[in-house]
């Protein structure tokens, strides 16, 4: 009998230890190796990247481009780790990860970083940019530039612009042509209160949500559509439960480059340029990657049979014109500067 207690009890031990081992809550790296928050047992420094779209899409090819260009330059001493879907959470999530350094590099459009740095708003200003020229030239001037030094203060560090690009909508209820077609539709939007606004202006029906939660939430029925550039339309595989597509082409969302001050601030001065530099350089091929892909894709979204609608320049106008209150409403909370610079710089842009 004590034998058999004695067994019972190192079984016991055994099966503890083995449990405690794997609950082991710091990060898997890529090789499988376990690494301590942002320090590896080598001493290197760890970089953990999150996103929320998937491994197809261009920004994910842009962070594995960061991941190449850092890892050389720092031949090693810093090593990136890069997750995608969501598997790091939401957005917003992410970036709160990086205020607590739990997590080193996210990025999010700036609709959600409105929620951290209310400027960045501007962005979200339906009909801002009228191309991708121009919103190349005003996101590389002061106003944009100087946005990024605000986050600063919420303890992230803005290291680059990246590209999202045009918005488009689709539904699952019926095409949408004119500005009444939006009459009523359950339409997800970012997390951000001009976006909600001025869906609501539009006459839709607007529900702000995380971008994790969205396929589910289109599939359920629990709202009748989105919009997000084609890239992502057809890289997320939305043909798959909406059936129309519309060139609402109503913002331009960039991406920003998000590193947590914390890290930044634990880097040498020529680590902290070189993850500077490679955001800056691995910006410029995914803005690449990505206007070849929204180009292509919206054959691809009619080829998978989502139906699509052409909005014609009255019909866009008019879009233009019921959003204009809104702006309004909105200029004080974003900041008058602000709103007055970007639009200068735009007005400026397109003269150029
Ligand atoms: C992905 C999102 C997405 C954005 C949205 O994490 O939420 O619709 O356009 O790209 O950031």
């Amino acid at each position: 009998m004590k034998k058999l207690m004695t067994l019972f009890a190192l079984s016991l031990l055994a099966f503890v230890l083995v449990a405690c081992g794997g609950g082991d809550s710091e990060s898997e790296g890529q090789n499988g190796e376990n690494e301590s928050a942002s320090e590896s047992e080598g001493g290197e420094k760890v970089i953990r990247a999150g996103i929320g779209l998937n491994s197809e899409h261009p920004q994910y090819k842009g962070l594995l481009k960061f991941k190449e260009i850092v890892e050389k330059e720092t031949d090693g001493a810093i090593k990136v780790e890069t997750y995608h879907s969501g598997q790091l959470g939401d957005d917003r999530t992410m970036t709160e990860a990086l205020q607590l350094g739990t997590q080193e590099v996210t990025i999010p459009s700036t609709a959600p970083i409105a929620n951290f740095v209310p400027e960045f708003s501007v962005f979200d200003i339906p009909f801002l940019f009228p191309s991708e020229e121009v919103a190349d030239k005003v996101l590389a001037g002061d106003v944009a530039q100087g946005l990024l030094k605000k986050l600063e203060e919420k303890d992230l560090v803005g290291l680059a612009y990246w590209e999202n690009g045009f918005r488009d909508l689709t539904n699952s209820v019926r095409p949408v042509k004119t500005i009444e077609d939006f009459e009523g539709l359950k339409i997800r939007t970012m997390e951000n209160d001009l976006h909600l606004e001025a869906f609501k202006a539009l006459g839709a029906n607007p529900t702000p949500m995380a971008f994790t939660e969205l396929f589910t939430a289109l599939q359920q029925g629990t709202v009748d559509g989105q919009e997000n550039p084609y890239a992502t339309i057809y890289l997320e595989k939305f043909y798959e439960v909406q059936d129309y597509v519309s060139n609402t082409h109503h913002v331009y969302s960039p991406f920003v480059f998000l590193m947590s001050k914390q890290f930044y601030d634990g880097l040498s001065k020529e680590q902290q340029e070189i993850v500077r530099s490679a955001a800056k350089e691995a910006g410029k091929h995914q803005i690449k990657l990505n206007r070849e892909a929204n180009a292509k894709y919206l054959k691809n979204l009619q080829e998978e049979g989502m139906e699509y609608s052409e909005i014609s320049d009255e019909e866009r106008q008019k879009m233009v014109d019921a959003v204009q209150p809104v702006i309004e409403e909105f200029k004080s909370d974003i900041g008058a500067e602000t709103v007055d610079g970007i639009m200068k710089a735009v007005e400026e842009a397109k003269a150029e």
